[in-house]
């Protein structure tokens, strides 16, 4: 296959790679479950998917964590990168190719890519002098550090400074293709505010980085120097590649870009948007190979209003929060909490809160309060509701009408919050109607056609809902589904073949006399545990 033609119906997207500086927090879980919701809604919608991960495991900062450890750096690599598989896997991610950079095939990738930018004269020697972040793993620019030289994302790590001989990578030889780029394809940085930041960046005239490090002897050998290693940045943005090998596939850049290259997203923080946005895709015109379709540099989970990280050590444990609350919950509540792109504080508080006002009520309750009045009045069937007995105008189907677009959109631009409220205020409605048509009074008056009708309506608008949400409430939406009497599951990778995304998005997909299943709280009221 063409590696520079797109394949129509394969969709890949990345997370970044990991630190194993310590064991995940908050931060990486929350590009991850966003990274993963992407990924299901793609696979909503037919598409084979590639949600490729892993863990980044060379270089200085890992290097000195390990030794401060008093660990082998190989042993402490092993250790937290079991961590990052056990939290994905707790956090119901589907993970389909997990890369850590000491595997011996992303050697022989990274060999492979530098040898193509060395024949291609992008890279020769010079002397780097600057003051380095080894927590960020990168130079900065005076101008930029705080007080003391502290580093503005690491306010209690000082910069140390740097003068040696390196190799350096021609950057600056791209930077007119680089702004075509950024022209040509307005979308490739989003969301806006981050491509004006790299416009901006990039505007003040590109100068070449250094690739290679004299002291670090934690890291690939620069094939044409060995007394130096290669620079941590480009070994890890490579892992992306050599991630989409297949096991047991010989580890060349054919091989790894025949499938799922090129990547329709690489989704990040801030914090590493000049890394992907500017010095990734020049690295890979400078090999030869095609870019990715867009970068997303989403906000930062702030706790007291700074960055939560796990070098400040103000983190948030992803795994007591998912013990505690389920990983669901987890998942629902910063994607719909946080405006995604932007940055957001975590409150405890505000988590019960909103899970138990969206999920325990307006969902869950809706749900459970239909369910019971289905069993009590429709001998626990599905009301038999054809759907040309439904008028077009009945409330909750007109509110219905063109969701499924208006959520695709939303998916489509990673507004997930957008997505939540679109489901919410059909269940909203639908719990407002419920109490309006009244159908134990309708029950009442013997009017059971009518009664059939609300019934059926709010059991579909509840099953539309929790479709709309699965990929973000997997386990929530094959609750719902299971009591509304359909065999599912959610985490299937083939879903969008079981439940297409344009037939489960059109009213009327829930079938009319199907056996529906005990009413139980799918979603349990939550506790604040101190
Ligand atoms: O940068 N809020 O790894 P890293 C939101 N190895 N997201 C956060 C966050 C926060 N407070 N803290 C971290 C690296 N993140 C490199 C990447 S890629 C080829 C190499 C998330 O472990 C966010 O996605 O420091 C951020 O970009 C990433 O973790 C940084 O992870």
């Amino acid at each position: 296959m063409d590696a520079s033609v797109p394949n129509p119906t394969a969709f890949s997207i990345t997370t970044p790679i990991y630190y194993v500086n310590d064991i995940p927090h908050i931060g990486s879980a929350y590009t991850t479950i966003a990274a993963d919701v992407v990924a299901r809604f793609q696979r909503l919608q037919g598409h084979s998917v590639r949600l490729v991960t892993g863990t980044d495991e060379h270089g200085q900062k890992i290097e000195r964590t390990a030794a401060a450890m008093e660990r082998l750096p190989q042993e402490h690599c092993d250790l937290i990168a079991k961590e990052f598989v056990a939290l994905w896997k707790l956090l119901n991610i589907q993970v389909d190719s997990f890369i850590r950079t000491t595997d011996p095939r992303h050697e022989a990738i990274v060999k492979q890519f530098f040898q193509r930018v060395w024949e291609q004269g992008d890279i020769y020697q010079g002397q780097q002098q600057g003051w380095y972040c080894v927590s960020c793993e990168e130079f900065k620019e005076e101008r930029d550090l705080l007080a003391d030289r502290h580093c503005p994302l690491h306010p209690n790590k000082q910069v140390e400074w740097r003068d040696e001989q390196n190799y350096f990578f021609r950057l600056s030889a791209y930077q007119s293709r680089l702004e075509q780029l950024y022209a040509s394809q307005p979308d490739f940085i989003q969301p806006e505010s981050r491509r004006n930041e790299v416009l901006s960046f990039v505007g003040q005239g590109l100068q070449d980085f250094s690739i290679s490090r004299v002291n670090v002897a934690w890291g690939i050998p620069l094939p044409v120097d060995p007394s130096q290693t290669i620079y941590v940045w480009f070994d890890a943005l490579l892992a992306y590649i050599t991630a989409l090998l297949e096991p047991g596939q010989a580890p060349t850049l054919e091989n790894a870009t025949a499938t799922w290259y090129p990547f329709n997203i690489h989704l990040i923080g801030k914090d590493i948007l000049r890394f992907h946005a500017v010095y990734w895709p020049a690295m890979l015109m400078s090999a030869g190979l095609p870019l990715p379709e867009r970068v997303y540099g989403h906000g930062f989970l702030t706790k007291d209003g700074q960055k939560i990280s796990k070098t400040l050590g103000n983190v948030i444990d992803p795994v007591d929060l998912v013990n505690r609350y389920g990983a669901d919950a987890v998942r629902y509540y910063f994607l719909k909490e946080i405006e995604f792109g932007r940055d957001g504080d975590f409150s405890e508080e505000r988590f019960v809160n909103t899970l138990n006002a969206d999920l325990a009520n307006d969902l869950g309750n809706l749900l459970n309060r239909t369910l019971r009045l289905a069993h009590k009045y429709c001998d626990q069937k599905v009301p038999s509701v054809p759907l040309e007995a439904m008028p077009l105008a009945e409330p909750l189907r007109a509110k219905a009408q063109g969701l499924g677009e208006a959520a695709a959109l939303a998916y489509s631009r990673l507004a997930f919050s957008q997505v939540c409220e679109l489901a919410l205020a059909l269940a909203r409605v639908g719990n407002k109607y419920v109490d309006e048509q009244a159908p134990w009074a309708l029950a009442k008056q013997g009017k059971q056609a009518e009664l059939e009708q609300v019934l059926y309506a709010v059991l579909e608008s509840v099953r539309l809902a929790a479709y709309l949400l699965s990929p973000m409430l997997p386990t929530l939406s094959n609750a719902i589904y299971q009591q509304l009497g359909f065999e599912v599951d959610f985490n299937q990778p083939d879903i969008g073949r079981t439940l297409p995304y344009s037939q489960q998005t059109s009213w009327g997909a829930l079938p009319p006399g199907q056996a529906l299943g005990q009413p139980e709280p799918v979603f349990q009221r939550l506790e604040l545990v101190s």
